[in-house]
């Protein structure tokens, strides 16, 4: 097949004499200053002001054409989203990229280099982040009326500096010098109140009317990022709220000559939207944190009830048919209450009519079994800072208690369990129940993931609300984790199978025929070989450690954590190198063992794992005996954009997650996407690859979800493992020594004690085996080139189910109900 038959590559809007004008106009008229002066920020801030013309353009006529046609919307509500950098991903969505590319080279610049200036917008801390920004993308692709709603952090994730091994956390200021991208809304600023008590009065007809007193109002700044999708037509936006200090409410203080205390408001105010919470999957417990999460929900609330107005005045009854709102984990719940609030004490519709429009409005999606990331505020907190939404929840939860005793009569052990008020020593709220009681669908994000949220979590709500709990697997967007990122791929897949697989990722099972062509195999590899050539050289950079490129580039990529098992991979490594040094002659083919992870900064373990893999990295990398046969690096700052760097480099991808605890997992569909097979446990996603991808093609090991609980309810005693098996013995007990930290025995002993002492929540030792046979296969697999380049290609060419377009089809047939909308010229 030829590349003619489907030739949907986005065409240019604008050829390279146009575009190279208009890099020059903005960097005269933009940016002051001229070709000769101009440096590479200076190129790239041109160059993100000339293709954001057509940005607006775009947006201008999706935002007319949705406001002519009334769509229906989604609103998708989340803390995070972790868009990485944007000009590589517009210029290729307009099809631009080349003619950009040549217009640069014509003025002297590489657009290599200038993308690389690019700070990235990291406004997120790993999967439900990340998942956000490919919904978004997928959602303007897919032509469909939607917008998301965030925060606007002035710091987004730390900057992770390596300093002895160690981590350090560095401040993130990616606006520090102007973002081209944000749109300021003064138009549409909204006020939110904060603190103070809720006054009870009666109307006409003894009606009860609550009035909320604030005792502070902040107010919300909207930054509207463009959102471009593929082939440019449909441009949405990410609405991000700034806080800031409102005018009116300093106004005494000021008038009364209190300038400075003024000053402490705005400061207060402005510290809303300061900082994200770097704490991936545990909860911050933080009043600063809830403040966040209530200022952003009520700025997105009263933002979409505007624009409603707009249309449809004070006429409610059509508010459910308008707006649909997705709530990304429990982080933005407490828009029930607030939805709630609005809709009594404001629009003064009947505690009925109002619940009904909530409970149409808003869908609900769980990331996490963990119990350290369940949200739960204490009670006290709440009526501090919101006191007129506690009351709203005792209300929700008192007649939802009489729901539980009309199914359960009698049973208090019941309602105990279902309340959304935890009793004990501090009354807890509990944000997951409201969520699954406020919503109308809920949702995991895979198959497996799903099963355990009706079987474990909620396994009452799932009898109580039958049909309301519900599945869909997460995805990716291939445009930025194929397309973008690995132009030398993507290039021969085009010519392979044609060009429209970006939109319509099925099709690259038309590679699977070429996956045992001898031919196609070695054009296949050679892409890969000349990406890890890409990625040897960022690790001699940033590292000064030489890998070689016909090594095994085995990955793991993702936040630190120990259900993620990285101490798991760093005990294989180690059980290697003590082979290598009982027998000079261990058969092995070289494997590169690259690691990216961000620790949060209060996670002790998970910083020790960091400082361990770096100290058994310096060993190794430096020990004439390993005869280069391991290398082991630590990739500083792991971020979007580094992932864009590594994940077409890799042969292997670690997915080692404890069975049952890895939701879905998302950065496994990217490395499988790319050509890298895995190596993982049947958990979260990791089963639907293998069943895409089949038995052959993927490395399983390791215990079953069933096999995790059925030996914890017998009583796992890692010591077991320790006593029988002599290399877990050797390995655990040289992380006691000073072999990797001459002079201070003892600073890795805290992973030993946690495998040991502290019963080793996680089974590393249960799964060591296991892995490290695993491993050997791999190793074994990988000497077979032909075998491997099939492979390889397989799960390239099985990975269509995991687009983000398929997960948003399955949102849009399940959930939301939407139809996409045709963007008028
Ligand atoms: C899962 N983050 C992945 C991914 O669905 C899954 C929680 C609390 C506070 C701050 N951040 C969080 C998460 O829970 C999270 O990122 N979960 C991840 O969501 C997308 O693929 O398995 O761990």
């Amino acid at each position: 097949m030829n590349a003619k038959a489907t030739k949907t590559q986005p065409s240019p809007v604008i050829d390279k004499a146009a575009f190279k004008a208009a890099v020059i106009k903005h960097l005269h008229c933009t940016l002051g200053t001229d070709e000769n002066k101009a440096n590479n920020h200076a190129w790239w801030k041109a160059t993100c002001a000339a293709i954001q013309e057509q940005v607006l353009e775009g947006l201008r006529k999706t935002q007319k054409s949705h406001y002519l046609n009334d769509t229906r919307a989604v609103h998708y509500f989340s803390a995070e989203f972790l868009m990485g950098r944007l000009l590589s991903n517009n210029l290729q969505n307009f099809g631009l990229f080349d003619v950009a590319g040549g217009a640069l080279k014509e003025l002297g610049v590489e657009i290599s280099d200038i993308l690389e200036e690019e700070p990235d917008m990291a406004l997120g801390n790993g999967g439900l982040g990340r998942l956000a920004a490919c919904f978004i993308d997928s959602l303007a692709t897919m032509e469909l009326p939607a917008i998301g709603y965030g925060i606007h952090y002035e710091h987004g994730l730390f900057r992770q500096e390596i300093k002895s091994g160690a981590q350090i956390e560095r401040p993130d200021s990616w606006r520090d010098y102007g973002n081209p991208w944000e749109i300021c809304r003064p138009e549409s600023i909204q006020e939110v109140s904060l603190y103070g008590y809720v006054e009870t009065k009666y109307g006409e007809n003894g009606r009860v009317l609550k009035e909320w007193h604030p005792g502070s109002i902040v107010k919300g700044v909207p930054w509207d990022i463009p959102v471009v999708g593929y082939e440019g037509k449909t441009v949405n936006v990410l609405r991000l709220w700034q806080s800031e200090a409102s005018d009116y409410f300093n106004w005494d203080v000021f008038n009364a000559g209190g300038y400075v205390d003024a000053q402490r408001e705005n400061v207060q105010a402005e510290t809303i939207s300061k900082v994200l919470y770097p704490n991936d999957e545990t909860e911050a417990g933080k009043e600063l944190r809830l403040i966040q999460q209530y200022f952003f929900c009520s700025c997105s609330l009263k933002d979409i009830i505007r624009r409603y107005k707009r249309a449809h005045g004070d006429d409610w009854s059509r508010f459910a048919d308008q707006v649909v709102i997705q709530l990304n984990d429990t982080h933005p719940a407490i828009s029930i209450p607030e939805l709630m609030r609005i809709l009594v004490d404001r629009a003064e519709l009947g505690w009925d009519e109002a619940w009904g429009i909530c409970t149409k409005v808003f869908a609900y999606t769980n990331h996490t079994l963990l119990p350290e990331a369940l949200e739960k505020w204490p009670a006290r907190m709440i009526e501090k800072i919101l006191p007129r939404h506690l009351e709203i929840i005792y209300e929700i939860n008192h007649r939802f208690m009489a729901e539980v005793d009309k199914k359960w009569p009698g049973d208090n052990a019941m309602k105990a369990k279902l309340s959304i008020i935890e009793e004990g020593n501090e009354k807890m709220v509990r944000m997951g129940h409201l969520s699954v009681i406020g919503s109308f669908a809920v949702n995991g994000v895979a198959e497996m993931h799903s099963r355990l949220v009706k079987s474990s979590l909620f396994p009452e709500f799932d009898e109580l609300y039958p049909g309301k709990l519900t599945n869909v697997t997460n995805g990716i967007t291939p445009r930025r984790w194929l397309k973008a990122c690995n132009p030398g791929l993507s290039k021969l897949i085009d010519k392979k199978i044609g060009e429209d697989w970006p939109r319509d990722l099925d099709k690259l099972q038309g590679l699977a025929k070429f996956a045992s062509n001898k031919t196609f195999q070695k054009q296949f590899m050679k892409v890969k070989l000349e990406n890890k050539e890409l990625l040897a050289e960022e690790i001699r950079k940033s590292l000064d450690i030489e890998v070689d490129v016909n090594a095994i580039f085995d990955v793991q990529i993702k936040r630190l954590h120990e259900y993620k098992r990285q101490h798991l991979a760093l005990l294989n490594i180690m059980a290697l190198y003590r082979r290598i040094l009982e027998n000079p002659d261990y058969d092995m083919h070289p494997r590169v063992f690259v690691f990216g992870a961000k620790a949060a900064p209060g996670y002790k373990l998970a910083k020790d794992i960091i400082f361990a893999i770096n100290k058994v990295a310096d060993k190794i990398n430096n020990d004439p005996r390993v005869n280069n046969k391991i290398k082991v690096a630590f990739l500083p700052n792991y971020r979007v954009s580094l992932a864009e760097k590594m994940i077409p480099a890799a042969d292997v991808s670690e997915q080692i997650s404890t069975a049952g605890k890895e939701a879905s997992g998302t950065g496994n569909m990217k490395l499988a996407l790319n050509g890298a097979v895995t190596i993982g446990t049947l958990d979260g996603a990791n089963v639907e690859i293998a069943e895409e991808v089949g038995d052959d093609n993927i490395f399983i090991f390791g215990l079953t979800v069933e096999e995790v609980n059925e030996l914890k309810a017998n009583g796992y005693n890692p010591h077991d493992y320790y006593y029988k098996d002599p290399e877990i013995k050797a390995v655990l007990d040289w992380l006691e020594t000073d072999y990797f930290t001459p002079g201070k025995p003892g600073a890795l002993v805290s992973i030993k004690q946690s495998l040991l002492d502290n019963g080793d929540p996680y089974m590393v030792l249960a799964d060591f085996r296991a892995y490290s046979d695993a491993q050997i296969a791999v190793d074994a697999a990988y000497r077979d080139k032909e075998r491997w380049a099939e492979m390889a290609i397989i799960n390239t060419a099985k990975m269509g189910k995991f687009t983000s377009d398929r997960s948003i089809r399955d949102y849009v047939e399940r959930v939301w109900k939407l139809s996409p909308c045709k963007i008028e010229s």
